[in-house]
C-alpha cells in the first residue's frame, strides 16, 4: 500500500517536471466533465457534422428486449447511434426501474459502456405529477402553481430533483472520472401535454422550476451536466423564448418537433423545421450557445426515404450538435411505436445511406 503511494507520488512528479517545460504555454487543464463535452459538441457542429442519437438504443428493440451487444440501429448501420438518450422518469420515486421498465442500473452501465465507445449520453425526465400522484401527462392538478403557498409540494420536488442529481452525479467511467451527459429536463413545455407546460404553469413559475433545479444540481456541487432547454414546436419562433429560463441556465437550444401524418404532411412537417430552427440556430450563434434537433421522428418510418430525403435537408445547413429520434418500442408493447428501422424495414436501405452520409455521426 504505502509503496504504491510512493511510486504513484514519484510518478506525479516525475510527470510533472517531465511536462513543465511543455505545458508553461498551455492551457491549464481546468475544463469540467461538462465544459469538455460542450467543446467537443461545438467542434463537432463547427465541422458540419451532427452525432445521430436514439433513445433507449440497447435497452431494447422491435422486435427483442434486453439482449446484451443490441441494437436495431447497429444491426442496420453496423454502428451505435453517436448519441444515446435515456429517461429517469420514476427515478424520483426511488425506483429501481424507469417508467417504460428499463432498470435504473442497466441505464447507469449503458451510459458507461457508450461513454467509453466514444459516444455522447443525454437524458431527458418524464417524472411523476407530484401533485395529483399520476404521471406527466396528467394535467389534473398543476403543481407549478401551488408551489409558492405549499411548503409539502415544494420539498417534494426538491426531492426528486435532488434524486436526479444524485443519478447523474453517480455515472463514473471505469477510472472514477464524472461521465458528462446533456440533461434536458422540463421539455416540450410549450405544448399543453405535461404538467410543467403550457397552461398549467405561468412563464414565470416555468422559468423558476429551472433555476430551482439548477439550484439543486449546484448546491451538490454536480459538474458533469450540459443543459438542455428543449421546447415542442411554437407558433412563431418569438414565443421559443418566453420560458426560456436565460443563458447562465442553459448550454443548449434544442427543440422537439414530430413528423404527424406521413408523406401527406411531410411539407408540414418541413415548414414546421424550417420555420423555427433555423431562427433557433442564430440566436444560439448570438448567445454562444450549442443548437440541437433535441426530439425528432416519423412514427413507424412510414416513408421510405424518410432519413435522407426528409431529415437530413432539413438539418444540413444547420449547425446542430446532435439529433435524436425517439424509442423503437418492443412490438408485444406498442408495434407502431418506433422511429429508427430494423433489419427487414422497408426503410433499411435509406438509413444505410443516411449513416454513410460523412455529416452524421454513430460510433463503433
Ligand atoms: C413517449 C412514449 C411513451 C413513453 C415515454 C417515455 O413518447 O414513447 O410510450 O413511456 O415517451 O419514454
Amino acid at each position: 500500500m504505502k509503496s504504491s503511494i510512493l511510486l504513484f507520488a514519484t510518478a506525479l512528479l516525475l510527470s510533472s517536471c517531465a511536462g513543465s517545460k511543455k505545458e508553461k504555454n498551455e492551457e491549464p487543464t481546468t475544463q469540467t466533465p461538462a465544459e469538455s463535452l460542450i467543446v467537443r459538441l461545438d467542434s463537432t457542429s463547427k465541422s458540419g457534422r451532427f452525432f445521430f442519437g436514439h433513445h433507449d438504443d440497447t435497452a431494447y428493440g422491435h422486435e427483442w428486449k434486453y439482449v446484451p451487444g443490441k441494437s436495431d440501429v447497429k444491426d442496420v448501420t453496423g454502428e451505435y447511434p453517436g448519441l444515446m438518450n435515456w429517461d429517469l422518469g420514476m427515478i424520483e420515486l426511488d425506483s429501481a426501474r424507469n417508467l417504460d421498465g428499463v432498470p435504473f442500473k442497466f441505464i447507469s452501465e449503458e451510459i458507461i459502456a457508450q461513454n467509453a465507445r466514444g459516444g455522447i449520453n443525454a437524458i431527458s425526465w418524464h417524472l411523476r405529477n407530484p401533485l395529483s400522484g399520476g404521471d406527466s401527462w396528467d394535467v389534473s392538478a398543476s403543481p407549478l402553481q401551488q408551489l409558492q403557498e405549499n411548503a409539502a409540494l415544494s420539498d417534494t420536488l426538491d426531492l426528486w430533483i435532488g434524486r436526479a442529481a444524485d443519478f447523474i452525479a453517480s455515472l463514473k467511467d471505469a477510472e472514477g472520472n464524472n461521465i458528462p451527459v446533456i440533461f434536458r429536463p422540463w421539455h416540450e413545455n410549450t405544448g399543453t401535454w405535461f404538467w410543467w407546460g403550457a397552461g398549467n404553469s405561468t412563464p414565470e413559475q416555468y422559468k423558476d422550476l429551472w433555476k430551482r433545479t439548477r439550484r439543486i444540481f449546484d448546491e451538490k456541487g454536480i459538474d458533469n451536466v450540459v443543459w438542455a432547454y428543449s421546447p415542442d414546436r411554437v407558433p412563431n419562433p418569438e414565443q421559443y423564448f418566453v420560458t426560456y429560463p436565460g443563458d447562465e441556465y442553459v448550454d443548449i437550444l434544442g427543440s422537439d418537433i414530430y413528423h404527424f401524418g406521413g408523406a401527406d404532411n411531410a411539407d408540414q412537417y418541413r415548414q414546421s423545421v424550417r420555420g423555427l430552427l433555423p431562427y433557433v440556430a442564430e440566436e444560439a450563434a448570438k448567445r454562444g450557445k450549442l443548437v440541437a434537433f433535441t426530439e425528432t421522428g416519423l412514427e413507424s418510418v412510414v416513408m421510405d426515404n424518410w432519413f435522407t430525403e426528409v431529415l437530413l435537408p432539413l438539418v444540413s445547413d444547420i449547425p446542430v450538435a446532435y439529433v435524436c429520434v425517439w424509442r423503437n418500442a418492443n412490438q408485444e408493447e406498442k408495434p407502431m411505436h418506433y422511429y429508427a428501422p430494423y433489419p427487414g424495414h422497408p426503410a433499411e436501405a435509406d438509413f444505410k445511406k443516411f449513416h454513410d452520409n460523412p455529416k452524421t455521426i454513430f460510433v463503433k
